[in-house]
Protein backbone atom coordinates (compact mmCIF):
# COMPACT_ATOMS: atom_id res chain seq x y z
CA UNK A 1 0.00 0.00 0.00
CA UNK A 2 1.08 3.01 -1.29
CA UNK A 3 0.25 6.35 0.86
CA UNK A 4 -0.24 9.69 -2.00
CA UNK A 5 -1.40 12.82 -1.79
CA UNK A 6 -5.07 14.57 -2.93
CA UNK A 7 -3.19 16.00 -6.03
CA UNK A 8 -1.93 12.22 -6.75
CA UNK A 9 -5.79 11.02 -6.16
CA UNK A 10 -7.48 13.24 -8.68
CA UNK A 11 -4.39 12.40 -11.09
CA UNK A 12 -5.24 8.72 -10.66
CA UNK A 13 -8.82 10.02 -11.22
CA UNK A 14 -7.75 11.65 -14.25
CA UNK A 15 -5.98 8.65 -15.92
CA UNK A 16 -8.84 5.80 -15.64
CA UNK A 17 -12.13 5.53 -17.07
CA UNK A 18 -13.79 2.62 -16.15
CA UNK A 19 -14.22 3.41 -12.07
CA UNK A 20 -16.20 0.68 -10.01
CA UNK A 21 -16.90 2.52 -6.28
CA UNK A 22 -17.58 -0.04 -3.44
CA UNK A 23 -19.41 1.43 -0.50
CA UNK A 24 -19.21 -0.36 3.26
CA UNK A 25 -21.70 -2.94 4.74
CA UNK A 26 -24.92 -1.20 6.68
CA UNK A 27 -23.99 1.75 3.72
CA UNK A 28 -24.37 5.18 5.90
CA UNK A 29 -24.91 8.65 4.22
CA UNK A 30 -21.20 9.14 3.91
CA UNK A 31 -20.41 6.17 1.92
CA UNK A 32 -22.95 6.81 -0.07
CA UNK A 33 -22.47 10.61 -0.70
CA UNK A 34 -19.21 10.01 -1.32
CA UNK A 35 -19.76 7.22 -3.74
CA UNK A 36 -22.57 8.62 -5.99
CA UNK A 37 -21.10 12.43 -5.74
CA UNK A 38 -17.72 10.42 -7.12
CA UNK A 39 -19.38 8.88 -10.16
CA UNK A 40 -21.75 11.69 -11.11
CA UNK A 41 -18.45 14.04 -11.33
CA UNK A 42 -16.34 10.96 -13.00
CA UNK A 43 -19.46 10.56 -15.66
CA UNK A 44 -19.16 14.66 -16.12
CA UNK A 45 -15.77 14.01 -16.77
CA UNK A 46 -16.96 11.59 -19.99
CA UNK A 47 -15.99 8.39 -17.71
CA UNK A 48 -17.63 5.59 -16.64
CA UNK A 49 -18.42 4.81 -13.01
CA UNK A 50 -21.00 2.51 -11.20
CA UNK A 51 -21.13 2.91 -7.46
CA UNK A 52 -21.49 -1.29 -5.51
CA UNK A 53 -23.61 -0.83 -2.37
CA UNK A 54 -24.55 -3.45 -0.10
CA UNK A 55 -28.05 -4.28 -0.35
CA UNK A 56 -30.45 -1.59 -0.93
CA UNK A 57 -29.48 2.07 -0.47
CA UNK A 58 -31.70 3.19 2.71
CA UNK A 59 -35.31 4.71 1.77
CA UNK A 60 -34.34 7.96 3.46
CA UNK A 61 -31.45 8.35 1.27
CA UNK A 62 -32.93 7.08 -1.95
CA UNK A 63 -32.68 11.10 -3.21
CA UNK A 64 -29.31 10.12 -3.85
CA UNK A 65 -29.63 7.83 -6.60
CA UNK A 66 -32.95 10.09 -8.04
CA UNK A 67 -30.82 10.79 -11.70
CA UNK A 68 -28.46 7.59 -11.56
CA UNK A 69 -28.64 4.59 -13.27
CA UNK A 70 -26.23 1.37 -13.50
CA UNK A 71 -23.63 1.91 -16.34
CA UNK A 72 -22.78 -1.40 -18.43
CA UNK A 73 -19.34 -1.64 -18.75
CA UNK A 74 -16.78 -3.75 -17.36
CA UNK A 75 -14.92 -1.84 -14.55
CA UNK A 76 -11.19 -1.69 -14.67
CA UNK A 77 -10.54 0.59 -12.11
CA UNK A 78 -11.72 0.07 -8.01
CA UNK A 79 -12.10 2.81 -5.58
CA UNK A 80 -12.99 2.49 -2.15
CA UNK A 81 -15.02 5.23 0.08
CA UNK A 82 -15.27 5.76 3.31
CA UNK A 83 -14.38 1.40 3.74
CA UNK A 84 -12.23 1.43 7.17
CA UNK A 85 -11.50 -1.96 6.74
CA UNK A 86 -11.83 -5.00 4.46
CA UNK A 87 -14.65 -6.60 6.87
CA UNK A 88 -17.07 -3.86 5.99
CA UNK A 89 -16.87 -4.43 2.29
CA UNK A 90 -19.89 -7.25 1.52
CA UNK A 91 -20.03 -10.17 -0.52
CA UNK A 92 -21.87 -8.40 -3.36
CA UNK A 93 -20.00 -5.55 -3.22
CA UNK A 94 -16.84 -7.19 -4.01
CA UNK A 95 -18.32 -9.33 -6.65
CA UNK A 96 -15.61 -9.87 -9.33
CA UNK A 97 -13.01 -7.58 -7.77
CA UNK A 98 -9.74 -9.21 -7.15
CA UNK A 99 -8.07 -6.10 -5.92
CA UNK A 100 -8.86 -2.47 -4.64
CA UNK A 101 -6.86 -0.32 -6.91
CA UNK A 102 -7.48 3.54 -4.63
CA UNK A 103 -8.67 3.70 -1.34
CA UNK A 104 -10.22 7.53 -0.20
CA UNK A 105 -11.13 7.02 3.37
CA UNK A 106 -10.82 9.04 6.87
CA UNK A 107 -10.68 6.31 9.38
CA UNK A 108 -7.56 7.13 11.18
CA UNK A 109 -7.77 3.22 11.77
CA UNK A 110 -7.99 2.43 8.07
CA UNK A 111 -6.80 -1.35 7.03
CA UNK A 112 -7.55 -1.30 3.43
CA UNK A 113 -5.14 -3.02 1.51
CA UNK A 114 -5.42 -0.82 -1.60
CA UNK A 115 -2.35 0.02 -4.53
CA UNK A 116 -2.73 3.46 -3.61
CA UNK A 117 -4.45 5.20 -0.56
CA UNK A 118 -5.56 8.28 1.16
CA UNK A 119 -6.61 8.42 4.26
CA UNK A 120 -7.19 11.68 6.18
CA UNK A 121 -8.04 11.28 9.68
CA UNK A 122 -9.21 15.12 10.19
CA UNK A 123 -11.59 15.16 7.65
CA UNK A 124 -14.70 15.11 9.53
CA UNK A 125 -16.75 12.60 6.56
CA UNK A 126 -15.04 11.31 3.63
CA UNK A 127 -17.15 13.70 1.76
CA UNK A 128 -15.03 16.37 2.77
CA UNK A 129 -12.00 14.74 0.59
CA UNK A 130 -14.71 14.16 -2.17
CA UNK A 131 -15.09 17.91 -2.05
CA UNK A 132 -11.29 18.73 -2.89
CA UNK A 133 -11.24 16.37 -5.50
CA UNK A 134 -14.36 18.19 -6.98
CA UNK A 135 -11.64 21.23 -7.03
CA UNK A 136 -8.59 19.54 -8.06
CA UNK A 137 -10.77 17.79 -11.07
CA UNK A 138 -12.40 21.25 -12.47
CA UNK A 139 -15.79 19.80 -11.75
CA UNK A 140 -18.92 21.77 -11.75
CA UNK A 141 -20.90 21.35 -8.63
CA UNK A 142 -24.65 20.17 -9.29
CA UNK A 143 -27.58 18.70 -7.77
CA UNK A 144 -26.50 15.35 -7.43
CA UNK A 145 -22.77 16.14 -6.51
CA UNK A 146 -23.32 18.69 -3.65
CA UNK A 147 -26.92 16.26 -2.17
CA UNK A 148 -24.15 13.18 -1.86
CA UNK A 149 -21.03 15.95 -0.35
CA UNK A 150 -23.62 17.66 2.27
CA UNK A 151 -25.23 14.61 3.06
CA UNK A 152 -21.68 12.75 3.74
CA UNK A 153 -20.84 15.40 5.98
CA UNK A 154 -23.94 16.20 7.66
CA UNK A 155 -24.88 12.54 8.68
CA UNK A 156 -20.97 12.04 9.71
CA UNK A 157 -20.83 15.07 11.98
CA UNK A 158 -24.34 14.37 13.26
CA UNK A 159 -25.78 17.80 11.58
CA UNK A 160 -22.45 19.81 12.77
CA UNK A 161 -22.97 18.81 16.30
CA UNK A 162 -20.27 15.76 17.23
CA UNK A 163 -16.66 17.08 17.86
CA UNK A 164 -14.86 15.79 14.56
CA UNK A 165 -17.11 19.11 13.11
CA UNK A 166 -14.52 21.74 12.00
CA UNK A 167 -14.09 25.21 10.54
CA UNK A 168 -13.56 23.63 7.69
CA UNK A 169 -16.58 21.29 7.79
CA UNK A 170 -18.81 24.15 7.67
CA UNK A 171 -16.85 25.90 4.92
CA UNK A 172 -17.42 22.96 2.70
CA UNK A 173 -20.77 22.30 3.41
CA UNK A 174 -21.41 25.78 2.62
CA UNK A 175 -19.79 25.90 -0.38
CA UNK A 176 -22.36 23.02 -1.99
CA UNK A 177 -25.55 24.38 -0.17
CA UNK A 178 -26.34 26.48 -3.08
CA UNK A 179 -26.44 23.37 -5.04
CA UNK A 180 -28.79 21.05 -2.85
CA UNK A 181 -31.80 20.76 -0.94
CA UNK A 182 -30.42 20.96 2.23
CA UNK A 183 -33.43 21.60 4.21
CA UNK A 184 -34.85 17.99 2.87
CA UNK A 185 -31.56 16.47 3.72
CA UNK A 186 -31.16 17.39 7.19
CA UNK A 187 -35.18 16.68 7.70
CA UNK A 188 -35.05 12.96 6.43
CA UNK A 189 -31.89 12.62 8.07
CA UNK A 190 -31.84 14.11 11.82
CA UNK A 191 -36.01 15.22 11.94
CA UNK A 192 -38.28 13.06 10.56
CA UNK A 193 -38.77 9.40 12.23
CA UNK A 194 -41.64 6.94 11.68
CA UNK A 195 -44.03 6.09 15.05
CA UNK A 196 -42.44 2.59 15.20
CA UNK A 197 -38.99 4.30 15.86
CA UNK A 198 -40.54 6.47 18.23
CA UNK A 199 -41.95 3.35 20.19
CA UNK A 200 -38.56 1.82 20.03
CA UNK A 201 -36.74 4.97 20.93
CA UNK A 202 -39.27 5.06 24.58
CA UNK A 203 -38.18 1.50 25.29
CA UNK A 204 -34.68 2.50 24.69
CA UNK A 205 -35.15 4.91 26.90
CA UNK A 206 -36.84 3.24 29.29
CA UNK A 207 -34.22 0.45 29.43
CA UNK A 208 -31.57 2.25 29.83
CA UNK A 209 -28.57 1.51 31.91
CA UNK A 210 -25.81 3.36 33.83
CA UNK A 211 -22.37 2.42 35.33
CA UNK A 212 -19.18 3.71 36.37
CA UNK A 213 -20.99 6.35 39.11
CA UNK A 214 -22.93 7.64 35.91
CA UNK A 215 -20.04 8.48 33.19
CA UNK A 216 -21.60 5.34 31.31
CA UNK A 217 -24.80 5.01 29.69
CA UNK A 218 -26.10 1.84 28.13
CA UNK A 219 -28.87 1.61 25.80
CA UNK A 220 -29.73 -2.03 23.72
CA UNK A 221 -32.10 -3.29 21.03
CA UNK A 222 -33.60 -6.36 20.28
CA UNK A 223 -34.08 -7.58 16.83
CA UNK A 224 -37.72 -9.43 18.08
CA UNK A 225 -38.88 -5.69 18.80
CA UNK A 226 -37.41 -4.08 15.61
CA UNK A 227 -39.24 -6.82 13.90
CA UNK A 228 -42.73 -6.40 15.66
CA UNK A 229 -41.81 -2.41 15.31
CA UNK A 230 -41.04 -2.58 11.31
CA UNK A 231 -37.78 -1.20 11.75
CA UNK A 232 -35.21 -1.36 9.23
CA UNK A 233 -31.56 -1.32 10.14
CA UNK A 234 -31.36 2.07 8.31
CA UNK A 235 -33.60 3.67 11.05
CA UNK A 236 -31.17 2.78 13.65
CA UNK A 237 -28.38 5.21 13.15
CA UNK A 238 -29.44 7.83 15.80
CA UNK A 239 -29.82 5.36 18.28
CA UNK A 240 -25.99 5.58 19.15
CA UNK A 241 -26.39 9.41 19.85
CA UNK A 242 -29.05 8.76 22.40
CA UNK A 243 -27.30 7.34 25.84
CA UNK A 244 -23.96 10.50 25.59
CA UNK A 245 -26.88 12.75 25.97
CA UNK A 246 -27.35 12.24 29.38
CA UNK A 247 -25.54 14.82 31.80
CA UNK A 248 -22.51 13.40 33.24
CA UNK A 249 -22.43 10.59 30.58
CA UNK A 250 -19.29 10.38 29.06
CA UNK A 251 -18.94 7.10 27.11
CA UNK A 252 -22.61 5.69 25.67
CA UNK A 253 -22.53 2.42 24.50
CA UNK A 254 -25.24 1.12 22.12
CA UNK A 255 -25.74 -2.42 21.72
CA UNK A 256 -27.69 -3.63 18.70
CA UNK A 257 -28.56 -7.45 18.79
CA UNK A 258 -28.26 -9.09 15.08
CA UNK A 259 -28.91 -12.54 13.70
CA UNK A 260 -27.05 -15.26 14.88
CA UNK A 261 -26.70 -14.58 18.78
CA UNK A 262 -24.11 -11.28 17.91
CA UNK A 263 -24.32 -7.20 19.09
CA UNK A 264 -22.97 -5.23 16.58
CA UNK A 265 -21.95 -2.41 19.70
CA UNK A 266 -21.44 1.45 19.20
CA UNK A 267 -19.69 3.29 21.19
CA UNK A 268 -19.74 7.51 21.15
CA UNK A 269 -17.87 9.75 24.05
CA UNK A 270 -17.75 12.92 25.28
CA UNK A 271 -14.88 14.31 26.67
CA UNK A 272 -11.83 13.26 24.72
CA UNK A 273 -12.63 10.13 25.97
CA UNK A 274 -11.10 7.33 23.35
CA UNK A 275 -13.75 5.12 21.83
CA UNK A 276 -11.78 3.22 19.46
CA UNK A 277 -8.74 2.62 22.32
CA UNK A 278 -12.18 1.20 24.41
CA UNK A 279 -13.46 -0.88 21.60
CA UNK A 280 -9.99 -2.49 20.41
CA UNK A 281 -9.96 -4.94 23.05
CA UNK A 282 -12.90 -6.32 21.35
CA UNK A 283 -11.75 -6.42 17.69
CA UNK A 284 -13.56 -3.21 16.70
CA UNK A 285 -12.67 0.49 14.98
CA UNK A 286 -13.61 3.59 13.99
CA UNK A 287 -13.05 7.26 14.95
CA UNK A 288 -11.35 8.24 18.27
CA UNK A 289 -15.22 9.59 19.52
CA UNK A 290 -17.28 7.37 17.52
CA UNK A 291 -16.55 2.98 17.19
CA UNK A 292 -18.06 0.18 16.42
CA UNK A 293 -17.44 -3.40 17.14
CA UNK A 294 -19.09 -6.86 17.30
CA UNK A 295 -20.01 -9.29 20.49
CA UNK A 296 -21.08 -12.66 20.29
CA UNK A 297 -23.58 -13.57 23.40
CA UNK A 298 -26.73 -13.03 25.03
CA UNK A 299 -28.25 -9.51 26.46
CA UNK A 300 -27.16 -10.67 30.04
CA UNK A 301 -23.81 -11.44 28.90
CA UNK A 302 -22.90 -8.70 26.54
CA UNK A 303 -24.64 -6.33 28.89
CA UNK A 304 -22.20 -7.43 31.57
CA UNK A 305 -18.77 -7.66 29.50
CA UNK A 306 -19.71 -4.00 28.68
CA UNK A 307 -20.66 -2.48 31.91
CA UNK A 308 -17.15 -4.35 33.68
CA UNK A 309 -15.20 -3.11 30.83
CA UNK A 310 -16.70 0.60 30.56
CA UNK A 311 -16.10 0.60 34.44
CA UNK A 312 -12.47 -0.64 33.99
CA UNK A 313 -11.81 1.73 31.27
CA UNK A 314 -13.40 4.79 33.01
CA UNK A 315 -11.81 4.23 36.50
MN1 LIG B 1 -17.52 8.44 7.07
Amino acid sequence: MKKITLDQVAALLKEHDRFKILTHTYPDGDCLGCGYALAFALRKLGKQANVAVDGAVPAKLQYLTEHYEEQDFVPSYIVSVDVAAPTLLGESVMAGVDHIDLCIDHHRTNSIEADNSYVDPEAAAAAEIIYQLMLLLDVELDEDIAAGIYTGISTDTGCFCYSNTTERTHQFAAAVMPYCDWRMINYVNFVVKTRGKLKLERMVYDNMRFCADGACALIYTMTKTCERLGIGDDEMEGLASIPRQIEGVKMGITMREKAGGVFKISVRTNDGIDAAAFCKQFGGGGHPAAVGCSVEGDLETVMELMTKSAEEFLA
